[in-house]
């Protein structure tokens, strides 16, 4: 009982103890126009119960390319994580905390820089990309996609999630907490992927792409990939449009 064992936390007893202490991390909660409202843990932003009353939080996704084959680096999460585990996604994601490096000042411009430099350090911590081999100023900010996707009934997410482009060719360090593979692929090699994900799960709906990977493949993905290729992303670059999905 609670009474017994004060610092019990039912919500996380049985997960990871490193995955556990980062639940402390402190998110940006916001409204649906991604204005912050306050503050609040990842624990609590991540609990159905508290997404299901509409709670909101701001996120990033990087997209990395390789700068000369412009395959995209996808990581398989690690067995560890509390969410979405062992599932494949794309380079890197996470949260930009409510701190003032990453918060932003309420305009766009300020918000994405505050993204991307939650995205180099999450890069050197998932996947142990030094920071000079990311330079804040080589991530190209798309657009932000606002999502919900329960993961296992008792977690899940509710996000605006920006959405960030880099190309590099980085040496990995893998943090294996965190990622427990990774893999280079072509459009062609992704597409694949997703063809044989739906029929090895076939009847499922466990599949074994992340959700937010999923619906932005299934979007917009492929789209700006190609425009990357001809050297044309500029007319994708920093949409002021929040897309719903
Ligand atoms: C959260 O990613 C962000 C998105 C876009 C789903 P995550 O679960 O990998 O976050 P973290 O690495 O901080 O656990
Ligand atoms: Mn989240």
């Amino acid at each position: 009982s609670r009474l017994d064992s004060p610092h019990q936390d039912d919500d996380l007893s049985g997960y990871d103890a490193e995955q556990i202490r980062l639940m402390d991390e402190v998110c940006i909660v916001l409204d649906k126009d991604d204005n912050p409202l306050g503050s609040a843990s990842k624990k609590i932003c991540h609990l159905m119960t508290n997404i299901n009353k509409g709670l909101l939080h701001r996120a990033f996704s990087v997209f990395l390319f390789h700068p000369t084959t412009h395959k995209l680096l996808l990581q398989q999460r690690a067995s560890e994580k509390i969410t979405f585990p062992n599932m494949w996604t794309n380079t890197c994601c996470s949260h930009p905390l409510a701190h003032p490096t990453e918060t932003g000042h309420g305009d766009l411009a300020s918000n994405v820089e505050g993204a991307k430099r939650a995205g180099q350090r999450k890069l050197g911590h998932e996947l142990g990309i030094k920071a000079e081999q990311v330079p804040v100023s080589e991530f190209e900010f798309l657009t932000r996609i606002h999502y919900l996707a329960p993961s296992d009934g008792k977690w899940g997410e509710h996000e605006i999630d920006y959405i960030l482009f880099i190309e590099a060719d980085p040496e990995l360090d893998i943090n294996v907490n965190e990622v427990q593979d990774t893999a280079w692929v072509s459009q062609e090699e992704l597409k694949q992927l997703f063809r044989d994900a739906e029929r090895r799960i076939g009847k499922g709906r466990d599949f074994k792409f992340t959700p937010w990977f999923r619906l932005i493949c299934e979007s917009m993905l492929f789209e700006w990939w190609d425009a990357m290729l001809k050297g044309d992303l500029g007319r994708y670059i920093g949409e002021s449009e929040i897309r719903r999905m």
